[in-house]
């Protein structure tokens, strides 16, 4: 059994690429996989997230519209998505002999309008997320199987998470690419929790074309036409060269004219394509993550930001999730605002 399981590992890797095998092996698969797998949804609905589900860990289904996503340039500078495209063909690579994935979203806190998206006002999410299911960790290990394997992963581990979470029921991807759930909406971010013991999972792969039927979008579009820079392509898919949220977090170096114009003042992502959307609850949930007042907050000065000198930068904003957009890239989007706003005071 085991070395069966071991072939397909090093069969996941055809291109000869040299993995080290793995150094353990799996735990005995448990006598209740359904009774498990629904302990680790209710656990995790305790610890707050807003929708939690299981998947058997077989695919993904969506990898060649990835790739074929990644071929087109659409993912524009960001070339870690590049170099961990092979590695999102399964899920080995991140758990060796993973079995099943509990998937979790989280409602981020705070609404209204602002310069800094709403994900990335108040805790770092990763951080929110990641201690939330470490303590789901702690609460299932004593009644797993001895030697069960967990590993949780935030937007860390070369992941199609989006699909993970469509897939273990969590929502339904809407035209603007997100993941949505009914009842608390798309201002959700997702984290998995991986493990090598097999949970009850009615997870059948979704037929690709009920996923882009986009039903529970109906005749809408208003996120499609919202949108400042006409970036989706056929959604759900986007060309993050024309994102903001691209633009003012993961492009580097100095902006084109156009970009420059197109950033209305955003300092720090975009939250349009989801502000628009009919799915969204008028008043945010805003579960913990940042208490009565959040830093960073939905606006911040771009004066103060364009002011800033490197050491004040990383005191104020490690470990945030603005951190992400580096130094020259957060006072780049202020001086971009501080110049439009000077020419265009409205
Ligand atoms: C790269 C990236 C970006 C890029 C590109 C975004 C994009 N839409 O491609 C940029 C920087 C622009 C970006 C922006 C944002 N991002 Co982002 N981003 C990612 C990241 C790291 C990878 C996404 C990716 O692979 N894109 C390529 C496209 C092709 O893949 P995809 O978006 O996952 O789309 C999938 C579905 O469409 C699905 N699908 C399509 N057809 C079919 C068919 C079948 C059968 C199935 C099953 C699935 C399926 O498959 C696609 C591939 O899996 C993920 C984290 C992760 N590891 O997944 C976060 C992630 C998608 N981002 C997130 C967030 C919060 C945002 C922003 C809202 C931030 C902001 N406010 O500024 C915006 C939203 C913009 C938007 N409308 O998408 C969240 C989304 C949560 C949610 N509810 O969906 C994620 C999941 C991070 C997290 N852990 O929470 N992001
Ligand atoms: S995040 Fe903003 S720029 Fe990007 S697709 Fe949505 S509305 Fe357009
Ligand atoms: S704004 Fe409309 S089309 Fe876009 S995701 Fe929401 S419901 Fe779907």
């Amino acid at each position: 059994m085991i070395s069966d399981r071991l072939i397909d590992f090093a069969q996941m890797f055809p291109t000869g690429a040299r993995r080290k095998p793995p150094r353990h092996s799996p735990p005995e698969p448990p006598p209740d996989p359904e009774i498990l797998g629904r302990m680790a949804v209710s656990t995790a609905m305790a610890h707050g997230f807003a929708a939690a589900g299981i998947l058997a860990a077989r695919g993904p289904s969506s990898w060649a519209s990835f790739r074929s996503w990644l071929d087109g340039g659409s993912h524009g500078g960001m070339e870690w998505l590049e170099r961990d495209s092979e590695p999102r063909r399964g899920f080995s690579e991140i758990l060796p002999f993973c079995a099943s994935i509990l998937s979790v979203a989280y409602a981020v806190p705070g609404g209204g309008a602002g310069n800094i998206a709403r994900y990335a006002r108040g805790d770092d999410y990763h951080r929110a997320v990641r201690s939330r299911l470490k303590e789901v960790v702690s609460s299932l290990r004593p009644r797993f199987p001895s030697g069960t394997h967990f590993r949780v992963a935030v937007d860390t581990a070369p992941l199609l998470e989006r699909e993970v979470a469509l897939r273990a029921g969590l929502g339904f991807i809407g035209k603007n690419g997100m993941l949505i759930v009914p009842g608390a909406g798309s201002h959700v971010v997702l984290g998995e929790l991986l493990t090598d013991v097999p949970l009850g999972a009615a997870s059948a792969a979704p037929d690709p074309s009920e996923v882009l039927r986009f039903d529970r979008c109906g005749e809408c579009r208003a996120c499609l036409d919202g949108c400042p820079t006409g970036a989706f392509l056929a959604p759900p898919f986007l060309d993050a060269r024309k994102c903001l949220s691209y633009l003012t977090i993961e492009k580097r170096g100095p902006f084109e004219p156009w970009e420059r114009e197109a950033l209305g003042g955003k300092l720090f992502g975009c939250d349009v394509c989801q502000d628009v959307c009919p799915w969204n609850p008028p008043v945010p949930p805003s579960p913990g993550g940042g208490g009565d007042r959040p830093f960073p907050p939905a606006w911040l000065d771009p004066a103060g930001v364009a002011e800033l000198d490197a050491a004040e930068f990383r005191r104020t904003f490690f470990p945030t999730a603005l951190w992400r957009a580096t130094y020259s890239g957060l006072v780049r989007n202020a001086r971009a605002a501080l110049e439009t706003s000077r020419r265009d005071p409205s």
